[in-house]
């Protein structure tokens, strides 16, 4: 495999400064259970809640923290909700990939000025802990980006949420903060989402991975790494290629009925830890031939870790000119073949792991087979 140096050049002027990933905002068939899903499985801790018992009378939310990392669960409760249609029509998926910024009405103009579809129009929200300001652009498929300007605010999430805390608290995984989040668009659609990143939000496209590099025998895609300025959200794009049979892109495409999130990667200090840790709560990871650890020394040289733990998980290694990093991928976290989490601990590597591409794709691809989808 073909090494990829970073584009680390400076950005002049940022028009859209970032702080980093606020929430992630997942519509979902039934909140009560995703919640408890994501706290027993993967350790997330109440934070707080939006539903009828708070004077919202049409949807219910749950939100749920662990480190840096926010996730919301909402459901409507009738059945024309327009988040139902979103429902009936992806399954539970992301909607919002909220990002956190100093200026929400500026983030606003900045983006919609250049070009992006308002989804949100600039709004102050306040209850008895301050005010956010919030707004909102359109992004691929149904899925939007939210700015959330939270300064003078001190309350537990956002004005119309109350603090949660369960009786029911099932410790942390040791997931720390969103590293990354990758969305899956359609055909020829890499340039149209690249564009946007760079001409809408002033990203740069720090990484590029072609079909030709990362074909396996079936899976052809061609990804490209979308970073903001400061380097803290990075947004992966996916699009499908042309392969000898379907690619897991475009299997994607086909359940979620749309272009959408397709996986967000979640870091933690001590993988061997949380992997197991995660394992023994019942989450599911796919899992690479013992062969893949044969020559990983080889491959990426002296590491830290002890080989057998890894290879006993299924942690993958990759390594570039400033360190290593360690991942795994969770098979799809519902019934459709959508969304799933990676698990990664950077160890100096600022790059995604395109040694393991072939390893991780072909693992993907037995899963796609079971299925009946390749
Ligand atoms: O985010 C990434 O680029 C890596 C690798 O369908 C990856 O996590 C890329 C495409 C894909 C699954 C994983
Ligand atoms: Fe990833």
């Amino acid at each position: 495999m073909e090494t990829l140096t970073l584009d680390k050049t400076p950005t002049t002027t940022d028009f859209l400064p970032l702080n980093g990933t606020d929430y992630v905002e997942f519509y979902v068939g039934n909140a009560k259970q995703a919640a408890h899903y994501y706290k027993t499985a993967f350790g997330f801790q109440d934070l707080a809640y939006a539903g009828p018992e708070t004077g919202i009378r049409d949807r219910a939310s749950y939100v749920l923290q662990q480190g840096k990392i926010r996730l919301v669960l909402t459901t409507p409760l009738h059945s024309d909700h327009p988040i139902a249609d979103h429902i009936k029509k992806h399954g539970d998926g992301v909607k919002v990939l909220a990002l956190w910024v100093d200026d929400a009405y500026d983030a606003f103009k900045q983006t919609t000025s250049r070009g992006a579809e308002p989804y949100q129009q600039p709004q102050t929200i306040k209850d008895e802990h301050g005010e956010v300001r919030t707004s909102g652009i359109k992004l691929y498929g149904e899925t939007v980006h939210l700015f959330v300007e939270r300064k003078n605010y001190s309350g537990p999430f956002l004005p119309g949420y109350k603090a949660m805390q369960t009786t029911y608290q099932p410790p942390v995984a040791g997931l720390l903060y969103v590293d990354h989040c990758v969305g899956n668009v359609g055909w020829h659609k890499m340039d149209k989402w690249v564009n946007f990143y760079e001409d809408i939000m002033g990203f740069r496209n720090i990484l590029t991975f072609d079909d030709k590099m990362i074909s396996t025998e079936y899976s052809a895609l061609m990804s490209k790494v979308m970073s903001n300025g400061n380097g803290y959200v990075k947004f992966p794009i996916n699009e499908p290629a042309e392969g000898k049979k379907k690619s897991q892109i475009e299997e994607y495409l086909e359940f979620y009925e749309d272009e959408g999130v397709q996986h967000m990667a979640l870091a933690t200090d001590d993988i061997v830890k949380t992997v197991t840790d995660l394992q023994s709560r019942g989450v599911d990871f796919l899992t690479v031939p013992t062969t893949y650890y044969d020559d990983l020394t080889a491959r990426v040289g002296h590491i830290d870790e002890d080989l057998g733990p890894l290879k006993q998980l299924g942690i993958l290694v990759d390594r570039d000119d400033e360190g290593y990093l360690l991942q795994i991928f969770t098979k799809p976290v519902e019934d459709r073949p959508t969304l799933f989490f990676e698990i990664i601990q950077r160890k100096g590597a600022k790059s995604f792991g395109a040694g393991n591409f072939k390893a991780l794709f072909e693992a993907i691809e037995r899963e796609q087979e079971l299925r009946g989808n390749l």
